[in-house]
């Protein structure tokens, strides 16, 4: 297996390069993936190795690039992102959206066994999971941890609604294996928790496994064991990927309004049984929010939450679009991921 192919280069990925080929004419490019990025500062898998370049665009891990070999390599190209991971940039006066990772198929939601369970920062991490385009799962760390291990789990399962839980142990080697087997080759993992979630002995226990398979290109990068420094794809063989992200501490939403209704579907359900078509869900006759919380239907906590999350969207579109210029255009994002998807319809790719 080439290093290229160890960072998730597929087949799929080599007929998306030749449907956007390099920008300018440079017909001895190759692809590379960004395995890390700092600020233009790219550290990139090629067929070769691992190769340092300067790019003029901002590109964020997880991107595929199309590079120039020879003394002074360029990026002369970048494909469009199927999947994006992004954040509202934390404690800036303008609203900003903060990239963390393009191109993950799969989202891991980490949430440690060693504390309470936060259903808030769940469900809102979930909603930022699906917004990205990739499929997410939540994965429960540390469970040698817990005394309270089975009700948590079954909570967490109960609260997830439908989305795959897996329950690991870093330090004693519970659940990797089910886990390393859901990526699948040229999948990539993105792992997203609060700071001390165990990401990083995840991925570390993740790496142990498969020693064999990724030694090789970890040696090319001249460290040993992989400790978190920034968001970065580190292989765990098979051509599967992961992406560590450092620990975030507070998660506020970017345009996630789709990802916000896939993940509190029942609740938007809801709306369309309303009596007023423009009911604000707070003391309306005939509202059915009111009438699901009366019945026990609809939980109190679980309605906040959508509450807040909407309204935090809400609030950062006023900002984004003043009255004079609003318009319901899709969002550049969902045209680009749309665009994408479409493409690869018509093509019939699976
Ligand atoms: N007992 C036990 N401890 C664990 C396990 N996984 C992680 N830990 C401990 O939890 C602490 C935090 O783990 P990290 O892997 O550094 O957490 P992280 O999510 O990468 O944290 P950041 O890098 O700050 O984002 C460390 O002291 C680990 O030793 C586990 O499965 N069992
Ligand atoms: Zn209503």
């Amino acid at each position: 297996m080439n290093p290229l192919q160890q960072y998730g280069y597929t087949d799929r990925v080599a007929r998306l390069f030749s449907l956007h080929p390099p920008t300018t004419a440079a017909p001895a490019a190759s692809p590379a993936r960004v395995v890390r990025a700092d600020r233009t500062r790219l550290l990139l898998a090629t067929e070769q190795g691992l190769l340092r370049v300067r790019s003029h665009e901002v590109l964020v891990t997880g991107d595929w690039v199309a590079v120039t070999g020879g003394e002074d390599p360029r990026i002369v190209g970048v494909l469009p992102r199927w999947a994006v991971l992004q954040r509202k940039r934390a404690h800036d006066p303008l609203p900003e959206a903060q990239l963390l990772g393009a191109n993950v198929d799969l989202v891991g939601v980490v949430v440690p066994l060693d504390r309470a369970l936060s259903v808030n920062r769940l469900e809102r991490t979930l909603v930022a999971a699906r917004d990205s385009g990739a499929v997410p799962l939540v994965v429960l760390t540390k469970a040698d941890l817990s005394s309270r291990f089975d009700a948590v789990v079954a909570d967490t399962v109960e609260r997830a609604r439908g989305v795959e839980v897996f329950t690991t142990s870093a330090e004693e080697g519970d659940g990797l294996d089910d886990l390393r087997a859901r990526v699948g080759a040229g999948q990539t993992l993105a792992l997203l928790g609060p700071s001390g979630a165990g990401k990083s002995s995840l991925v570390n226990a993740l790496i142990g496994r498969n020693m064999q398979d990724t030694g090789r290109v970890r040696a090319g990068d001249g460290r040993g064991r992989h400790t978190t420094t920034a968001r970065e794809l580190v292989p765990i063989g098979d051509g599967a990927v992961l992406m560590d992200t450092p620990g975030l501490r507070g998660f506020a939403l970017w345009d996630a309004e789709d990802g916000l209704a896939a993940v509190f579907g029942e609740i938007e359900d809801l709306f369309a049984s309303c009596r007023f078509r423009d009911c604000a869900h707070d003391a309306e006759p005939g509202c059915a929010v009111q009438l699901a919380l009366l019945s026990g239907a609809l939980g109190e906590r679980r309605w906040r939450s959508y509450r807040k999350m909407q309204r935090e969207l809400e609030s950062l579109h006023r900002r984004q679009n003043p009255p004079e210029r609003r318009s319901h255009d899709r969002s550049p994002k969902r045209a680009v991921r749309d665009a994408v998807r479409g493409k690869e319809h018509r093509q019939g790719w699976g």
